[in-house]
């Protein structure tokens, strides 16, 4: 197995999507799908810059599908590529982690009987953001006339959607290609320019067409004589952080452009694989067992990790499939906060710092949306896009085919606990880095404003303060009371909330009450605080998920466990059904044991961890990497393996074609904490680092970094003990093992 590969080799049409997604390209300002240049139906071409959404009439915004530059047609002798028709030998495809350079290799016997050796790379440069290069080397067996056409392709859609206004095409006395078109609501600018340069002499051609303007080259060529293409393209936008309002975004995408094509693929690459090899040195994680399976899914994660977050800008989060496809539109959920930060928080603060920012800056949108509700403070989007769009949660849900009507979609409404899960990243992004600067910018803002929501949000019933009609993360049910996960996060918001008051200076209280008003504040969290209602254990020890849970009718869970395709129970029932039916899409309990670890004792966790397994048909790919690090905190470190390992399979296991409209960035960083803070037992707790690791059994040794504070350290276990190594900063006492000690 080559843990450092996504591999293939095999060409199967029917893989092309899922591969196109698991090895995407990006940067984290921008992302490629990773296409093929031909063309084939069961392709998904996808480029997208990180925060360029846009809104259809009547629909959510979007992530926009950008004008394609990895579209590239091969003729030889008047025959063109096709992988399906003509034979094809020495088929290999492979994304290299290490570098993020992807390179196809075939040779390829067209049914006129010319046969090619032609090796494709491609790359996005993670140094020059906004630069894709490509590079295509074509061998003939035979003396051959090829034509070759490559540009940039404008018809680009999602799923049918056009995002965009007429295209400006050029043609450049340089050589370039260019295009630039407006999105139609967001009016955001985007820019495409591209640079064919061939080796051998070339009849050099430009053909446009509507929106699209492609470069064409005939080459006459001798057997055995390489034919060498490279293909330079770049993208800009006006939403490019810096970019003015005298800028253009035209001249922008020429000069990066210019740039690139200057130095040739070789020197660009060279400069991306000495930045993807800093990273690695320095970020790697290494797992050793018997399957070397598991080492490629750790690099599989921390490359995703890596180019999912716009590492220099705050005004975008991570979506849910970051931009590796169409898939829940580009949106960002609480799959952030809760799955992906942590990795970032331990590893790269300053990114963790700046997704955050980016929620503070959805404060405003969020306090409209509360008010819109009859709510006071903020009721932060189910899903966010840009940072002024608002809720973009669709209304409307899928499609009721027995009716034609659309189903309405209560998420944006009801799912709630998205304001208490950005208050407890706030609260462990500041616990791990101790960052008092953020907390004034942001945090104590961002923590008050949700606990101000609460107290609107909350009702009085039963002589008590409840949370009604709610959907919890186990999204099988719908309109619940007292969900115990959003009850319990809910008042940790609002405990979170009283600390900060008691605790802030007269001065910082009256630079915060410009922007929200605290006056009277303490006494009406006491008052919550006080009286929220929390579900606590019934008399067979059990916490019930929400308000009568216990006694809804049980399943026969075997047969929709274990299963490759996601939402399999749906074949059988309707969603009213399972709303009534004690079965959990993913648990809460489990979930709330994971983010608030010291509410119960490990009996009581332990007992309410095998009662929600059992009935728990792990049917979203938030599941399984939550249910392994509880495992590990329990002590049960084969099961916590059993479901790491399938936590792993994902996105990278061979049967699954859930990942064709994108990867699963929550799973991914689900990855990380499963690792991290399930085997290596890392966390910060109050004022220290706690270092608790495991190793299963099958698991040799595990090495991974963790900052803490502004220290670096490398955390090592294997069969002889623990290790905890400082790379760089400050000497600072951690609690290893439960001892206290200095690194
Ligand atoms: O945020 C999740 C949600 O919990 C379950 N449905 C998918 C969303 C995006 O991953």
């Amino acid at each position: 197995m080559k843990i450092w590969e996504i591999f293939e080799t095999e060409f199967s049409a029917n893989k092309l999507r899922k591969y196109e997604s698991i090895a995407c390209q990006g940067n984290g300002y921008m992302c490629v799908r990773n296409t093929l240049g031909e063309d084939y139906v069961q392709s998904q071409r996808n480029v997208f810059i990180n925060g360029v959404f846009n809104a259809p009439e009547g629909e959510a915004a979007e992530l926009a599908s950008l004008p394609d530059v990895t579209n590239f047609e091969i003729a030889a002798n008047g025959e063109r590529l096709d992988m399906q028709a003509g034979e094809i030998g020495n088929y290999s495809r492979a994304l290299d982690m290490r570098s993020g350079e992807t390179v196809r290799c075939l040779n390829w016997s067209g049914k006129n009987g010319v046969e090619l050796e032609i090796e494709f790379r491609r790359f996005v440069s993670f140094v020059k953001k906004h630069i894709v290069a490509e590079k295509v080397v074509i061998k003939p067996l035979q003396d051959v006339t090829l034509a070759v056409r490559s540009g940039i392709d404008g018809k680009m859609t999602n799923s049918g959607v056009q995002h965009f206004g007429p295209t400006m095409l050029r043609a450049y006395p340089d050589g370039r290609i260019g295009l630039c078109a407006e999105t139609l609501q967001s009016k955001v600018c985007v820019g495409v320019q591209s640079l064919l340069k061939c080796c051998a002499n070339a009849n050099y051609s430009v053909q446009t067409e509507r929106r699209g303007v492609f470069a064409c080259m005939l080459i006459h060529t001798k057997a055995g004589e390489p034919v060498v293409l490279e293909k330079i393209s770049a993208y800009a936008s006006s939403r490019d952080l810096g970019f003015a309002q005298a800028d253009s975004v035209e001249e922008n995408c020429g000069k990066y452009l210019c740039e690139a094509a200057g130095l040739g693929y070789d020197a660009v690459f060279a400069e991306n694989a000495a930045n993807w090899g800093k990273f690695w040195s320095e970020n790697a994680i290494t797992i050793e067992c018997g399957n070397p399976f598991y080492q490629k899914a750790v690099n599989f994660a921390l490359y995703h990790l890596r180019i999912m977050a716009n590492h220099e800008d705050n005004r975008m989060g991570i979506g849910a499939k970051a931009m590796s496809g169409e898939g829940y539109k580009g949106h960002s959920f609480w799959d952030t906060e809760i799955f992906i930060l942590p990795h970032y928080i331990y590893n790269v603060p300053e990114t963790a710092r700046k997704l955050l920012e980016y929620r503070c800056q959805l404060l405003d949108t969020s306090r409209e949306k509360a008010k819109g509700y009859g709510y006071s403070g903020a009721m932060y989007p189910w899903e966010g896009a840009w940072v002024d769009d608002g809720e973009t949660c669709p209304r409307l849900g899928d499609m009721d085919l027995g009716t034609g009507e659309r189903r309405v979609n209560w998420m944006g409404e009801k799912e709630i606990h998205i304001g208490a899960d950005i208050a407890y990243a706030v609260w462990h992004y500041y616990s791990a880095t101790g960052d008092k600067d953020f907390m004034k910018e942001c945090g104590c803002e961002m923590i008050l404003s949700v606990a101000e929501f609460w107290m609107s949000r909350v009702a009085e019933r039963n002589g008590r303060y409840e949370i009604l009609d709610v959907i919890g993360p186990d999204e099988y049910k719908d309109g619940i009371d007292n969900n115990a996960y959003t009850n319990y996060m809910a008042h940790f918001n609002l405990c979170l909330a009283r600390d900060i008051l008691a605790n802030i200076s007269d001065g910082f209280r009256q630079e915060l009450n410009k922007k929200i008003n605290t006056d009277g504040m303490e006494s009406r969290l006491a008052d919550v605080i006080g009286r929220l209602y929390l579900p606590v254990p019934d008399k067979d020890g059990i916490i019930p998920q929400f308000d009568g849970f216990r006694d809804l009718k049980e399943l026969d869970y075997g047969k929709y466990k274990n299963l490759e395709k996601v939402g399999t129970i749906f074949g059988d029932y309707s969603f009213e059904e399972i709303n009534k039916m004690r079965v959990c899409k993913q648990a809460d309990l489990v979930m709330l044991f994971y983010t608030l670890r010291n509410l119960f004792d490990k009996e009581t966790v332990k007992n309410n961890f095998a009662y929600y397994e059992n009935c728990t048909l792990h049917d979203s790919s938030l599941s399984l990497c939550i249910h392994s690090l509880m495992a590990s905190r329990l002590n049960m470190p084969e099961l916590a393996f059993e479901l790491f390992g399938k936590c792993c399979e994902v996105d990278l296991g061979e049967n699954t074609d859930n990942s064709d409209s994108g990867i699963h960035s929550a799973s991914i960083g689900g990855i990380w904490l499963a690792l991290a803070m399930g085997f290596g037992g890392v966390r910060a707790e109050e004022d220290d680092l706690i270092i608790e690791p495991i190793l299963p059994q099958g698991i040799k040794s595990y090495s991974l970094p963790i900052t803490y504070r502004g220290t670096k350290y490398r955390l090592n276990m294997d069969e002889s003990g623990t290790r905890l190594k400082r790379i760089s900063g400050e000497p600072q006492t951690v609690i290893l093992n439960g001892k206290t000690v200095k690194v």
